[in-house]
């Protein structure tokens, strides 16, 4: 197991390659594939985060691991106080997801008060659909077509967008995304 760096955007590299889209991983799951979900899953961990994907530790493949831990069952209130980034898990919970797809989207929207681990310290309120049908492999490359709803359905969009290269910060205001970015460099900076 292996901790990777997560791409942040006050480096201008680092946010090139986040506005990446991502790669479909061909031929299967291999064992090299489950190493870098495995290393991945450790990485998010020790952030701490709920969700990570590929690209955000600089890898070209369309590959999510996610772990909400009890936030899994629990119904999603807008205020939720864990979206501080205090993604404490209860018990482990690890779902891991290659290739994946939205194939639904409710017409319900929610709005939820969303953090990344590659935007430190930034939170703001994202608006998406309540409920998702996804189909994606799983950790053996078997594959999955589920629903998901609440913090499970707000937390794939989020990684999903990763995958298109995009970030939660684009989809608020230019002036609020630009703001965000310069808050994250000046406390690069002061780092
Ligand atoms: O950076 C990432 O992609 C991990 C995200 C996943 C996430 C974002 C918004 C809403 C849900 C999940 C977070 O940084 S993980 C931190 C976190 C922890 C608990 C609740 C919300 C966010
Ligand atoms: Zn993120």
């Amino acid at each position: 197991m292996t901790l990777r760096r997560i791409l942040t955007v006050d480096n201008a590299a680092d946010l090139a390659v986040l506005k990446r889209i991502s790669t479909p991983v061909e031929g299967g799951v291999t064992d090299e594939h489950r190493a870098l979900m495995d290393d991945m899953l450790e990485t998010m961990y020790a952030a701490p985060g709920i969700g990570l994907a590929a690209v955000q530790v600089g890898v070209d493949q369309r590959i999510i691991v996610m772990d909400l831990g009890d936030r899994d069952v629990a119904p999603l209130s807008v205020n939720d106080d864990t979206a501080e980034g205090e993604a404490e898990i209860a018990q482990r919970n690890p779902r891991y997801f290659v290739n994946p797809e939205i194939t639904w989207k409710s017409e319900e929207l929610f709005t939820y008060e969303e953090g990344c681990l590659s935007v430190p310290e930034i939170f703001d309120a994202v608006e998406r659909p309540a409920r998702v049908k996804l189909r994606y492999l799983n950790y053996q490359g078997q594959p999955v077509e589920e629903e998901a709803s609440g913090m499970y359905a707000v937390c794939i969009q989020h990684e999903m967008d990763h995958l298109e290269g995009v970030l939660f910060i684009d989809h608020l205001s230019r002036l609020k995304r630009d703001r965000a970015i310069s808050k994250v460099k000046k406390a690069a900076r002061a780092a």
